[in-house]
């Protein structure tokens, strides 16, 4: 079944059709789809830094980041070029092979781009990928990404077109297109995905779909995030997403992309171990992995590795890494195993 035709002429009626399917069959159809495509035991694990948090211009009315509301989070400046290689080494020792680095920009100043791009090559230099979140590009930025060798960029559509206006009113959908523009353009990996549980309808994660799966080319890495709800932004208290809505739409993203990643993305620390194993079911391939996302929690690295043993999954590893990364996830795996206790995980 390797030969599914990838599709970029999606209508939202079809991609309604998907979402309203029995879950069985939905779940049964994303999964014979995602196993023509991927090992359905083996996950990609990326690791996140916030790499300058808080005071943003922009308004996201998820965001615990953006200058316009009272979060009572602590700002920071660009972190120092060694401390964040320190945390990726760090991140690499547990097992990441990817590294994303986000910063609560609208956009990169050039002097602030130079040095990113330190951190990039430095990342680059410890044998990981390298994944970074700045907010828009221009085309000369995107280039010099691309010359600075990153991996992946990340720039969320969010929403779809139709509701995004009742979250983000600085900048438009169409600056976000454009901004993906610049990065397919460059040949850098794309990644972009949307949240999920801001009060959007089904048919609004139709159409969200919609516009990830007919890009021109369908994202490498497509990232589904519940909304993590922040107090002092306005989608605090929020009415929150069904599970089973949730598990659909992440159905439905794999069923639409065969082949990119499907990151189960923030919002992980609220779900139980049964939802996110149906997530993988519905082929979810891809995490965020470690304490923390960029400015809220995310579920204990020790948690994650017991889930994964209890689910008999296992870390994806790149390319480029070496056989003794591979040896010390598994060798930390065995030492929480002895510390758990065989029969808790049976
Ligand atoms: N400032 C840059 C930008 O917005 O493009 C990069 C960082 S921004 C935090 C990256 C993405 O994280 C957002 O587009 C959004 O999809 C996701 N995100 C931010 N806050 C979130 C929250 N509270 N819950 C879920 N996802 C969130
Ligand atoms: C994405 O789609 N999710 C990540 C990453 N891309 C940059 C960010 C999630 C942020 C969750 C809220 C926070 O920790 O601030
Ligand atoms: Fe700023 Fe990005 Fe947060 Fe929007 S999502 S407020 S651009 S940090």
């Amino acid at each position: 079944m390797n030969d599914i035709t990838l599709r970029h002429d999606w209508s939202r009626l079809e991609i309604e059709q998907l979402l309203a399917l029995p879950f069985m069959e939905l779940i049964y159809r994303a999964q014979s789809i995602h196993r023509s495509r991927f090992d359905p035991n083996k996950v990609q694990v990326s690791t996140l830094l916030s790499i300058k948090t808080g005071a943003c211009a922009e308004d996201c009315g998820y965001c615990s980041q953006s200058a316009k509301y009272n979060t009572e989070l602590e700002r920071e400046k660009l972190l120092p070029v060694e401390e964040v290689i320190k945390a990726a080494r760090s991140a690499k020792e547990k097992g990441a092979s990817r590294f994303c680095m986000g910063a609560a920009w609208r956009n990169p100043t050039d002097k602030n781009l130079a040095r990113v791009i330190e951190m990039i090559q430095g990342v680059h230099e410890l044998g990981m990928e390298t994944c970074v979140t700045l907010g828009m590009l221009t085309e000369k930025q995107a280039a010099q990404l691309k010359q600075a060798g990153l991996d992946y960029y990340n720039h969320n559509l969010d929403t779809s077109p139709e509701f995004y206006g009742n979250v983000i009113s600085t900048r438009t959908f169409q600056d976000r297109l454009d901004t993906l523009e610049h990065v397919r353009a460059q040949g850098i990996n794309v990644c972009s995905g949307g949240i999920l549980g801001m009060g959007e309808s089904r048919s609004d994660r139709a159409s969200m779909l919609r516009e990830l799966a007919n890009l021109p080319e369908h994202p490498e890495s497509v990232p589904i995030n519940m909304l993590v709800q922040v107090e002092g932004t306005p989608l605090f208290g929020a009415d929150k997403l069904e599970p089973f809505e949730f598990i659909r739409t992440i159905a439905v993203a794999r069923i639409l992309m065969p082949g990119s990643y499907v990151r189960l993305s923030a919002g992980r620390n609220e779900m139980s171990d049964e939802m996110q194993a149906l997530c993988f079911m519905a082929g979810a391939n891809s995490i965020f992995y470690g304490d923390r996302l960029l400015t809220t929690d995310n579920p204990e690295a020790d948690a994650d590795l017991r889930l994964f043993q209890r689910l008999g999954l296992e870390f994806e590893q790149h390319s480029e890494l070496q056989a003794t990364e591979a040896g010390c996830t598994k060798r930390k795996t065995e030492q929480i195993e002895r510390e758990s206790g065989a029969a808790a995980l049976n």
